[in-house]
């Protein structure tokens, strides 16, 4: 088997990034080790920046996103019993997007398929070789090989690509928290994201559509979901968004829940010889400041580019450049993503001083002109040059 460029992962960055290398006549195999059922239903990300549908539609992948997603304007902080909105727009002349992470995928397999892509599912990859470049799979209890040019690590943080990496430099930090994330069946109580502040922890009101809300809590990481009724994480929920003026949250079925743990993580570089790691493979950012799934469209973005000059021309200036031009952007993130991370939960080990540290500074980005724009214009996202 023989293909240009072999792409471990068909989550939203390797599926991307062979629709993208399609569009160029570049072929690509996608070996994804999950059913295409599981991978279309995993719930994860929601906001998209708009660099992130901007490369969505201009790739023609944008229509279901177009009619179903809902673009947002602003956001609310909320503390101290008050919310206080953030006009991103108004501030930065941008704006995001929801349209789950899960709908994206399933709108990228389609398309793929639809062009006569090749899309493995239940294909792990078990070895490779960055230099004299291929992938070994195991699909069907069988073994295979798949040689090709460049291999792309897109298979997240779990994956094997990036133990391909030697000397590989590695930054991380783990936080004592977690998020427990619901899908409920109910209409969302609000119209922007809610990111709550409250003694008892943070909590995020997000939603899906006009009739399916996505809510968070902040638990402990060895939080046990057992522990978790129905009736519990809506009194926690109601207790944590809890305004002065009577604002009320709507309750409906549960329909799916789950604890994640929260991670900074960047490894460097995102290249050895003919590998390319992106997405999720080569960086985790805590979920609070929305970046991975962009983090992820952006690296794919910027690969498929430099693979497009290479196959165009021949040049290698810019696959030599895709590390650095990618973790410029991870940085930003990273320490955008901390930021929302520390402004908004409860860290149980904090003193009394840095409470009080915290409460300032929720403040200060509540009222001041110049910290809120400072917020938004990251949430919003670096333009993709
Ligand atoms: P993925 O989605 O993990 O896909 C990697 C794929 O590789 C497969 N794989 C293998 N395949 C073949 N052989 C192997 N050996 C393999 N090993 C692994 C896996 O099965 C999988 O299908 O990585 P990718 O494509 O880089 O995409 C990254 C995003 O999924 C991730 O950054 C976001 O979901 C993060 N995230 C959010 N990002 C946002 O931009 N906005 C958000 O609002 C947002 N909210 C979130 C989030 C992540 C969350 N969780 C659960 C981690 C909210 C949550 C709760
Ligand atoms: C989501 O809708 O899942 C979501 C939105 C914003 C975040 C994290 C997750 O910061």
């Amino acid at each position: 088997m023989r293909t240009q460029v072999a792409i471990i992962g068909g989550g939203p960055a390797g599926l991307l990034l062979s629709h993208l290398l399609h569009l160029q006549g570049v072929d690509s195999v996608v070996l994804e080790s999950r059913d295409r059922d599981y991978v279309e239903h995993r719930q994860r990300a929601g906001m998209l920046e708009q660099g992130t549908t901007d490369v969505l539609r201009d790739s023609g992948v944008g229509d279901r996103l177009d009619r179903e997603g809902l673009v947002h304007h602003g956001l609310e902080l909320r503390f101290g019993g008050a919310g206080h909105r953030i006009p991103m727009t108004d501030l930065t002349g941008r704006a995001v997007t929801v349209y789950a992470q899960t709908e994206i995928v399933k709108d990228l397999v389609a398309r793929r398929l639809a062009d006569g892509g090749d899309v493995r599912f239940e294909a792990e990859v078990v070895d490779l070789d960055a230099s004299a470049p291929s992938v070994t799979f195991r699909s069907g209890g069988e073994t295979r090989t798949l040689d090709c040019d460049y291999i792309a690590g897109c298979d997240g943080f779990h994956g094997v690509g990036r133990t391909a990496v030697p000397g590989l430099r590695t930054y991380s930090r783990e936080y004592p928290f977690a998020w427990l994330g619901i899908l409920a069946d109910v209409p969302p109580s609000t119209d922007e994201l809610i990111y709550a502040h409250h003694d008892r922890g943070f909590a995020l009101h997000s939603l899906r559509s006009p009739t399916v809300s996505r809510l968070y809590l902040q638990v402990s990481p060895d939080e046990d979901i057992a522990a978790w009724s129905d009736a519990r994480i809506w009194d926690e929920l109601a207790a944590r968004f809890t305004t002065d003026d009577g604002w009320t949250l709507r309750e409906g079925p549960i329909t799916d829940r789950s604890i994640t743990p929260m991670r900074s993580f960047v490894a460097e570089p995102m290249r050895h010889d003919r590998l390319f790691l992106a997405g999720d493979a080569a960086h985790i950012v805590p979920p609070t400041g929305a970046k991975g799934l962009n983090l992820a469209v952006s690296d794919v973005t910027i690969l498929a580019r430099a693979l497009t000059e290479r196959y165009a021309t021949g040049s290698e200036t810019l696959l030599d450049g895709y590390s650095d031009a990618c973790l410029r952007r991870v940085w930003r993130a990273e320490h955008f993503s901390y930021w929302m991370t520390t402004l908004l939960h409860v860290d149980p080990a904090a003193t009394a001083f840095e409470r009080r540290l915290q409460r300032s500074n929720l403040e200060y980005v509540a009222t001041s002109k110049a910290a809120a724009t400072s917020l938004a214009e990251n949430y919003v996202g670096l333009p993709l040059t």
